[in-house]
């Protein structure tokens, strides 16, 4: 049994993502699409179009074809949309390194998506080189400029004769963010031009979108595909302004607020905590915030009604808190909790603990685990996704493909939720290894085989513990001591630091005669998570 979408189908245009966003340019050509939240340094809309259309020429004229892969590895700035957009109107295709990542990890990542070129900035250029030995990359570009490097300056000013590269929005890609999926090691999501035109098309008709005013805070990673599709992606199609930060810290990000006038938060758990609970928050003005969305992780409903309240300052109407579901596979939004005034006809308010409704053009199907058949009216499933947001498939990794996208095009989510008579979701729990911390994956299997390369360990597993104060998970090691190892707790800790980025850290060891496995060699994490 498949439930439909509550809202009607919407159109989505047959465009490359460039096209689509760039689509409105030449009405707003003089009005600001992105401002650094810093030091307000400002791109127009119509620098923006002139920018992609120079960088897609200069790349193309080194050689870039159509399906090449190039790495990014940079914090936001107001500069990666336009290499973002540059790489993708030149067809080729854009992986997006995390900025916090090791030279191993990255490593890992331009392997294997075989990227031939990696964009960065000079800050990151000794991550960047050092992980770039190890990989096809023949080529690293800086883009703020560093001594034997081309930089974005130099792309944008060479000069190169335009192209016109033909793409084929459904079977092109754009770009190949990293996932692990429901199991295994990171691989590279294939997303489609048009999976990313569809998304932000579907996500339209319950926003409630004020063309060409609004102003979006930019403080999630473009890195990520919620950055890069709700933040950078519907941020300029929606004609507005996207303002950066180039990381976290609360009280840039309500200045930032304050004085450019947001009107839009894209967040993950950890910022509606502190818009709830930190005493700073009292201290700036952010009315203009017409929403704050929560998305990545799971949200405590009290948690969103208390952020909510206190950004209402006790009035009964002003900044709505909401939440939004999906994950990189989805493009990545699936579910969403609509403005006031767009629910379905005759639904009322949206309960704040659920994920709101299906997107229009979305099927979903709630599976009941331990049968294999449609869970019935009001109990609890795995969620499956049907829609033009899924994913073209795992790249090079046809088995994995198939174990979670099936024949009949439904991607098999990993979580587990429930559906309301009104047709709202709210996701009660994750089948899958995956852990969240802060709204980043960290993969079980990833840091097992670092663990295991550890000689004074000789077998270990991970899983994710709940840490109540903060309602996130904490990655766990169970660790088996290799003969003769006297390898302590904090050991394990500093040895897994030194490999991989902060939010894949052990932050629990628990020492262990024997990791438990199924007779096939599975680790049995349900049996640790029960200990
Ligand atoms: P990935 N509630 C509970 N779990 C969630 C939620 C949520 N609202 N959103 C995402 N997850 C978990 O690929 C879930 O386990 O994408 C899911 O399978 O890094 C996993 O995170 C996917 O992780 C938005 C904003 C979607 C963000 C996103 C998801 C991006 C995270 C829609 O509006």
């Amino acid at each position: 049994m498949a439930f439909a979408s509550r809202y009607p189908d919407v159109e989505i245009p047959e465009l490359s993502v460039p096209q689509f966003v760039l689509a409105g340019v030449a009405e707003r050509a003089d009005r600001p699409a992105l401002i650094d939240g810093l030091s307000g340094e400002t791109i127009t809309h119509g620098e923006l179009a002139f920018y992609v259309e120079r960088v897609a020429a200069a790349l193309h004229a080194k050689g870039l074809r159509k399906g090449d892969v190039v790495a990014v590895f940079s914090p936001n700035t107001i500069w990666y949309p336009v290499v973002f957009h540059g790489i993708a109107a030149a067809g080729c295709v854009i992986s997006p390194v995390n900025a916090l990542y090791t030279p191993e990890e990255i490593a890992f990542q331009l392997k294997d998506s075989g990227a031939k070129v990696l964009v960065t900035v000079s800050p990151f250029l000794d991550r960047a080189l050092a992980a770039v030995e190890k990989s096809p990359v023949d080529e690293v570009i800086v883009m703020d400029g560093a001594e034997g490097h081309t930089s974005l300056r130099d792309l944008i000013t060479a000069d190169a004769p335009a192209v016109q590269v033909d793409i084929d929005p459904a079977n092109d890609l754009i770009t190949l963010p990293y996932s692990s999926g429901t199991t295994g090691l990171p691989k590279g999501v294939m997303l489609t031009h048009r999976n990313l035109v569809a998304n932000v098309s579907q996500s339209r008709p319950l926003a409630g979108v004020d063309e060409g005013n609004e102003r979006i805070i930019a403080v999630l990673p473009f890195f990520h595909i919620y950055g890069l599709t709700v933040l950078m992606n519907q941020g300029l199609q929606w004609g507005g302004a996207v303002v950066t930060l180039p990381r976290f810290d609360l009280e840039q990000f309500l200045r930032t607020i304050q004085d450019q006038k947001i009107t839009r938060a894209f967040v993950a758990p950890p910022i509606v905590l502190a818009l709830a609970k930190h005493p700073m928050v009292d201290q700036f003005d952010l009315s203009s915030l017409r929403s704050v969305t929560s998305g990545a992780a799971p949200l405590d409903e009290s948690l969103a009604q208390a952020a909510q309240d206190r950004l209402r300052k006790g009035a009964a109407e002003g900044t709505a808190v909401g939440q939004g579901y999906g994950m990189t596979e989805l493009s990545p939004v699936s579910h969403t909790t609509p403005e006031a005034g767009l629910e379905p006809a005759g639904a009322g308010e949206t309960p704040k603990g659920t994920v709101g409704y299906a997107l229009p053009n979305t099927e979903c199907r709630l599976i009941d685990p331990a049968t294999g058949s449609d869970a019935a009216p009001g109990e609890r499933g795995e969620l499956w996704v049907r829609g033009p947001q899924v994913m073209k498939g795992y790249l090079n990794n046809p088995q994995a493909t198939a174990e979670t996208l099936d024949d009949e095009g439904w991607l098999h989510t990993g979580d587990v939720a429930i559906v309301d008579d009104e047709g709202r979701y709210t996701v009660v729990d994750r089948v899958k290894e995956l852990i969240k911390y802060k709204g980043y994956q960290v993969a079980p299997a990833e840091l097992e085989a670092v663990l295991l390369n550890n000689p004074q360990i000789a077998d270990a597993a991970v899983i994710g513990v709940l840490d109540k104060e903060s309602g996130d998970e904490l990655p766990k090691a169970f660790v088996v001591r290799a003969p003769g190892s006297e390898i302590s707790e904090d050991d394990v800790k500093a040895y897994m630091a030194e490999h991989v980025a902060p939010h894949k850290k052990i932050r629990l060891v628990e020492f262990i005669e024997q990791v438990p496995k199924s007779m096939a060699g599975k680790i049995l994490r349900k049996d640790l998570k029960n200990r």
